[in-house]
């Protein structure tokens, strides 16, 4: 059953080797492409540790940006850094997981021994949230990933938005639209991951949370791209001269419609969230995050 798969990831070096002889280019991926480490305009040194952390675990680079990442292995086992999407990584990582020591080498991964470093050169192309992940058996799922945030290189030419704005709606983030929630002591599952060790959430809540924060991206992300499409269309429509009256209200009504639902979609969440914690993780989380007492 799980064959395809692993034909697919057998072949996805393969298909690398193939387009730098075959065709000169090197293979585009959805999260960008490789590139020549000595043409980099910026060296991000990553250490690797046996606690199963990156160091930096989040690096925001811009599209377009070439990057050498200099994974560093600075504990006694073999560790990699493999670049991709959260989809592909969690894919991948399952299926080492069930195949330990299966050799598997393209050029958007690195396998480093202890004590040594490696080598990636890559090249961002594409805007979104990309993650680098050990997929060393077991290492992946006690916690060995980071995120790389990719910026868009395209300024808002929208009047009322900011290039920032537009970044945060096209990236699902949170942009004070959870804030009701958040300080009512129904938190988002974003941070309860980040404080995951000091609220001894169990294995299960761990589970459910990232899956309640992966569904909540996605959908936000969705509902995120709609509003930026019908913020450009108010603007167009200004920018065009005279503007009729029952096209204006029309144009203002779909923002308002949408941006209600980027914010119930946030709230929403919490409010889920909140059903996955204890009352003790609830305070705990608040004290955390140093929210007055109530
Ligand atoms: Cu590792």
């Amino acid at each position: 059953m799980k064959l395809w798969l692993i034909a697919a990831f057998m072949f996805a070096p393969l298909a690398f080797a193939q387009d730098h002889g075959g065709h000169g280019r090197p293979k585009e991926t959805s999260f960008g492409r490789p590139v020549d480490a000595k043409k980099a305009s910026r060296v991000v040194r990553v250490e690797m540790s046996d606690q199963m952390r990156f160091t930096p675990a989040q690096i925001t680079v811009k599209q377009g940006e070439i990057v050498r990442f200099e994974p560093v292995n600075k504990g006694q086992v073999m560790h990699e850094m493999v670049l991709g999407t959260l989809d592909d990584l969690k894919k991948y990582a399952e299926l080492m997981k069930k195949n330990p020591g299966m050799p598997h080498d393209a050029p958007h991964m690195a396998h480093v021994a202890p004590g040594k470093s490696g080598t990636i050169g890559w090249q961002f192309t594409t805007p979104g949230e990309f993650f680098y992940a050990c997929l060393v058996a077991g290492h992946y799922e006690a916690g060995m990933i980071g995120k790389v945030t990719v910026q868009s290189d395209r300024v808002s030419n929208i009047k009322a938005l900011s290039s920032e704005d537009v970044e945060q709606y096209l990236s699902g983030a949170g942009m004070g639209y959870a804030k009701a929630a958040e300080l009512n002591r129904h938190p988002g599952p974003m941070h309860v991951l980040e404080l995951a060790d000091q609220l001894k959430l169990t294995a299960e809540q761990r589970t459910a949370t990232a899956k309640l924060m992966e569904a909540h991206k996605a959908e936000a992300r969705k509902i995120g791209a709609r509003l930026v499409a019908a913020e450009r269309a108010l603007d167009e429509l200004f920018r065009g001269g005279a503007v009729a009256g029952d096209a204006l209200a029309q144009a203002v009504a779909r923002t308002a419609v949408l941006e209600g639902e980027y914010r119930l979609a946030h709230l929403e969440t919490h409010r889920r969230m909140r059903t996955l914690l204890s009352d003790a993780q609830l305070a705990r989380y608040d004290a955390l995050r140093g929210y007055a007492a109530r």
